[in-house]
């Protein structure tokens, strides 16, 4: 077996760089293996072929370089060079949707972060313009952060925004457009009066204090918005109150806080009704049986709470709370961090997009030139059971498929592999139904899997045959297969209900040494009984992967440098490798075409 070696994740905050526990145990393939590879190899060709054949551990890696185009994303968004990292302040206003993202105009590590803004019709193609804001004054002096935006009534935006002043403190400034006839709002005015709230009061950590929420109105008809902190040690979502969106007091308790963690970046705090896929204004009247979600950065995932938002107390009350935090809800079990939502007025929809990292070495980053994507923007709502949020790419990135291919009605046996012809494998949309007839044949549920599901799909990979699964998508894989991603459910049976968990395994994604290849994976309640049958949607978009399983109940993003994708081709199949047969009731794959994603302002 290769010895591990270390690779690291970056994340948000200078210093934050991390090392990850390098998860990839390969060991060299034995000479009878690489006989049976090939054979697998030329079988694989001409549809279902068996999958314990080709499920292998790669060579000792002899690669090229990382430094090519090809690695670049064709429709996610990215600047066209150098670091960015979270999206800010999404909103639509006049018929437009505006991004800002947290971008190093000078190079591809964080640091020197300004505001990048871009500007869209349809949140997929994107026109990029002068980064709206900078570091100039002395209470952003040491960082321009995270932010989010207000549309005040009148139709006046404002965007709160964390800066880090000339002692380091953080605190929360403002800015507004310059000129609202200004159909992009390319400029922006940071008014005298910043900062409007200082890092002060008992037990506030002064530099654990940022990335407000959007603002919304109480009952009293004042604006709130609620700032991540870490007050006497722990998360803490803090709230503030004002009535001219410039004055703000802190209220004597947060909206929300727990001690099983030690601070919340990026706090989003909206409505959702179960199971309606319309969003709610947090500003509007908010209907009755509604219920509110707030969702918090930490760990390096983005997670979520579901309560209710009491109008009395002015606090978020979760249905339930849990001390352990590995158990909260996620939303995106993969590479997905920093995602904020607004209520897009021109289509009744609420949209969140996060950011995801690369998952290659820094120096790597360096040689390349560029590091970070945006995800692409998603709806989002609540399931009718109101315990669950559910995700689906918004529909305008449809239209950038094209050859499309179907297929309806394939029996995949233990073992078998068909592959997907006729589409673009390194930019693809593919939709797939897995209709299930024995689900009793469902292996026993762990409760203890939930609280490490990366670990349990490392050890339960693909190869691994169980009672109804694996099953779903292998990916970029190579013609000898050394190299691939696998997107595959296994169906688990607990007590009175089933456990699906959805794994996007990048443990053999690459060649590449140093890399960062985790097997992610997400667990969600299924009503197996009724529906039998689970779909699969994943978009592949040359190195990033975004998978969203049975409707958008578990999403995983991930991040892949195929040694193929730039050397030679890749492949995609359909597999099962569970001891019950499972069979495609519908097959959908297309190309994607490349979105502009950077046009010149003209
Ligand atoms: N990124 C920003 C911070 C935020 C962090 C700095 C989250 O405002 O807390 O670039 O990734």
């Amino acid at each position: 077996m290769l010895d591990c070696v270390f690779t690291l994740r970056k994340t948000t905050e200078e210093r934050r760089f991390k090392e990850e526990e390098c998860r990839k145990r390969r060991r060299p393939e034995t000479l009878g293996e690489q006989e049976t590879r090939t054979q697998a190899n030329q079988e694989a060709r001409n549809g279902v072929v068996a999958t314990q054949r080709v499920f292998l551990y790669p060579q000792s890696p002899k690669v090229s370089s990382i430094v090519s185009k090809r690695y670049r994303t064709a429709y996610h968004f990215q600047p066209l060079k150098n670091w960015i990292n979270d999206p800010n302040g999404p909103m639509y206003y006049n018929g437009i949707y505006h991004q800002f993202y947290q971008y190093n105009p000078n190079g591809s590590i964080w640091g020197n972060i300004v505001w990048g803004h871009s500007v869209s019709t349809d949140l997929i193609n994107w026109i990029r313009l002068e980064p709206a804001i900078e570091r100039t004054t002395p209470s952003d002096m040491n960082g321009c952060w995270t932010v989010s935006a207000t549309i005040l009534t009148g139709d006046q935006p404002m965007i709160i925004y964390t800066g880090a002043d000339t002692e380091k403190r953080q605190v929360q400034n403002i800015v507004l457009p310059k000129n609202l006839s200004d159909p992009y709002l390319r400029e922006w005015t940071k008014p005298k009066n910043n900062p409007l709230i200082q890092p002060v009061g008992p037990g506030l950590n002064s530099g654990q204090f940022r990335d407000p929420t959007t603002g919304w109105i109480g009952p009293d008809g004042l604006w709130r918005i609620a700032v991540g902190a870490e007050l006497n040690g722990y998360s803490a979502a803090l709230l503030y109150k004002s009535k001219d969106f410039m004055q703000w007091t802190r209220v004597d308790h947060p909206l929300h806080s727990s001690n099983a963690s030690t601070m919340w970046e990026c706090p989003d705090f909206f409505a959702v009704l179960p199971g309606k896929n319309n969003g709610l204004d947090l500003s509007a009247a908010i209907p009755n049986g509604a219920k509110h979600v707030l969702k918090m950065s930490l760990d390096y995932c983005d997670k979520y709470m579901i309560g209710v938002y009491d109008l009395k107390r002015d606090t978020f009350v979760p249905d339930t709370i849990l001390d352990d935090r590995r158990l909260w809800s996620r939303i995106d079990y993969g590479n997905y961090y920093a995602s904020k939502s607004f209520f897009d007025s021109k289509k009744g929809r609420r949209i969140i997009w996060g950011w995801t990292n690369e998952t290659d070495s820094t120096s790597d980053d360096v040689a390349k030139g560029w590091a970070g994507i945006h995800a692409i923007p998603r709806t989002i709502w609540l399931d009718s059971d109101g315990k669950q949020l559910l995700q689906w790419p918004v529909e305008e990135v449809e239209l950038l498929r094209t050859n499309g291919v179907s297929h309806q009605g394939i029996k995949l046996k233990k073992g078998d592999l068909f592959e997907i012809n006729g589409t673009d494998t390194l930019q693809a949309d593919v939709e797939i139904d897995f209709e299930l007839a024995a689900i009793d044949a469902a292996d026993p549920f762990d409760p203890s899997w939930l609280l490490d599901t990366e670990k349990h799909c490392r050890e339960a990979d693909a190869s691994v045959n169980g009672g109804l699964g694996p099953f779903g998508l292998v990916l970029l894989a190579s013609d000898n297969m050394e190299e691939h991603t696998t997107v595959h459910f296994r169906v688990y049976k607990s007590e009175q209900k089933y456990m699906v968990l959805l794994c996007s395994d990048l443990t053999r994604s690459s060649l590449r040494p140093e890399l960062y290849t985790p097997a992610h994976g997400g667990f969600f309640e299924h009503d197996l009984e009724k529906e039998k049958k689970i779909s699969l949607r994943t978009l592949i978009d040359r190195s990033a992967v975004e998978s969203f399983g049975a409707g958008g109940r578990v999403c995983i993003t991930g991040r892949v440098y195929p040694v193929a994708l730039v050397d030679g081709g890749t492949h995609m199949y359909a597999f099962n490798n569970g001891s019950s047969t499972v069979k495609v009731s519908q097959l959908k794959a297309w190309s994607m075409r490349k979105a502009q994603v950077n046009v010149k302002m003209g």
